[in-house]
Formats: structure tokens, C-alpha cells, sequence
């Protein structure tokens, strides 16, 4: 087998979750940084069914989107890791859809609309690394119009910073609860794809310190100090030690 390709954006939340996924089955494979504004041709280009990434090129064709991509990490899994569909599949999933539908949306959405609306510059580098050389020209001289694509296609603005930042407490209340019982993983007493997720979706607002990109994000002050106002909710406690555990 050819090692697979993971196609990624470098600050992407979602892609970090398929990095996850794929080193925990021990799987070798080629990270390819890509350009915003070439991924949905490229995915295009490959088959993918949709344009986001991540997305995975393997022998078999490609599978897009994290959660089919923990899907076929299951399936090859020829090393015998630990499964991480849980005892309870059912619910292990449902727990993951939430967090990919909700969280990990108003995550990006409350970041991008303080950084890209108030200092646009800060977030270019992190468009940029592990591009080639004249693709990050490209992205310094295409970045005041890639911004406005950006800010319209993910609905920013400091009235949408507000809601999704309303959101996001909603959310870290409905995980707070669930470990009011002591448990020790979202879905009981083992590590499991729901985990994974919410530690990957939630990492940016924790940036531990084994996370592999995070450091490169400059957090604007508003950003920073909702995190700091947060640190020490079960929930992003939990994050902290699936990096420090997992990771
Ligand atoms: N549910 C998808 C979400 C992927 C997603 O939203 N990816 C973003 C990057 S964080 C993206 O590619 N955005 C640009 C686009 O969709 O064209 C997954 O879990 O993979």
C-alpha cells in the first residue's frame, strides 16, 4: 500500500482531527499543505464527494472529511490499535456529529471573526506555512482578496464573534455536565472518536502544548481572554489532558 495523502489547511481544527485519528492507528502518511482558493479544484480534481478538507488519497480513492477518514483508519487499523468507536457506537457518534456540527464551527467562526475582521495580517503566516515558495507569494499578494471571500464565506463580523461565542458556552455547558459524574472520557470509561473530536475541535481555544500547529496562531486579545476565562472548565481541563494523554 501506498502511504495515503492527507490534504490540509496547517490551522485547520478539522484536519488536525484526521492527523489524530491517522497517528493513532499508526498510520504513515504524506501531510500536503494546500492553498486556499486551489483545495475544492484539487479535491475536485481527485474525486473527492465534497471540496472541503481534510481530505485522504489513498489506493482505494479519496475519503473526505474527518469522520469517514477515523471510518477508514477502522478498517485498515493493521497494527491492532485500540478501536475508537467505544462500547456504545451509537452514542460515541452522535457525540462526535455535535461536535463537528456545532463546535467545531463556532470555534473557527468566533477566532476568524475577531482576527480576520480586526488583524488580518496575523492570520496570513498560518495560510501560509508548508505551502512552496510561490504559493505563499501568492497568498501574500492575493491575501486583501482572499480576506473578504473568507470573512463572507464563514458569515463574520463582531455581531457573529458574539453569537458564536454565546454558542460555544452553551456547548462547554453540556460537556461540563456530562463529567459532573467523574468519568473520565466523554461517553465513560474509555478513549474513543468522541474524545478525539472534542479535543481536536476545542484545541485552539486551549493551545496545548503538544498540539503540532497551534503555536503558530497569534490570539487576538479578545480571543485570549475568553480563554483565559475558560481554562479551567471541566471541558477544556479535559482537552488538555486528551493532548497531553492522546497526542
Ligand atoms: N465536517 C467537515 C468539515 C471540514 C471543514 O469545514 N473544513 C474547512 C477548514 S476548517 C474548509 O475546508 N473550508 C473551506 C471550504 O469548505 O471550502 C470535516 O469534518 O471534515
Amino acid at each position: 500500500m501506498k502511504a495515503p495523502v492527507l490534504y490540509v489547511f496547517n490551522i485547520s481544527h478539522y484536519c488536525e482531527k484526521a492527523r489524530w485519528a491517522l497517528d493513532h492507528f499508526g498510520i504513515a502518511h504524506e501531510l500536503r499543505h494546500v492553498m486556499v482558493g486551489t483545495h475544492r479544484r484539487i479535491a475536485k480534481k481527485l474525486g473527492a464527494k465534497q471540496g472541503s478538507v481534510p481530505f485522504l488519497q489513498t489506493d482505494e480513492g479519496v475519503i473526505a472529511g474527518s469522520s469517514a477518514i477515523i471510518d477508514w483508519c477502522e478498517m485498515q487499523n493493521s497494527d491492532k490499535r485500540l478501536s475508537l468507536a467505544g462500547d456504545e457506537p451509537d452514542q460515541v457518534r452522535a457525540i462526535e456529529k455535535r461536535l463537528d456540527d456545532i463546535v467545531g464551527v463556532h470555534v473557527r467562526r468566533f477566532y476568524y471573526s475577531d482576527a480576520l475582521i480586526n488583524d488580518p495580517a496575523s492570520v496570513r503566516p498560518i495560510f501560509s506555512n508548508g505551502l512552496p515558495l510561490w504559493q505563499r507569494a501568492a497568498v501574500t499578494l492575493g491575501w486583501s482578496r482572499i480576506v473578504p471571500l473568507m470573512v463572507k464565506g464563514m458569515d463574520l463580523g463582531p455581531a457573529q464573534g458574539h453569537q458564536s461565542r454565546a454558542v460555544l458556552e452553551a456547548e462547554l455547558d453540556w460537556l461540563d455536565g456530562l463529567f459532573t459524574d467523574g468519568r473520565p472520557y466523554l461517553s465513560g470509561s474509555r478513549w474513543t472518536r468522541a474524545d478525539l473530536t472534542t479535543a481536536a475541535l476545542l484545541g485552539p481555544l486551549v493551545a496545548p502544548k503538544e498540539h503540532p500547529m497551534v503555536h503558530a496562531v497569534v490570539f487576538p486579545k479578545g480571543v485570549s481572554e475568553t480563554m483565559q476565562a475558560w481554562a479551567q472548565r471541566p471541558a477544556l481541563q479535559f482537552v488538555r489532558r486528551m493532548y497531553a494523554v492522546h497526542r
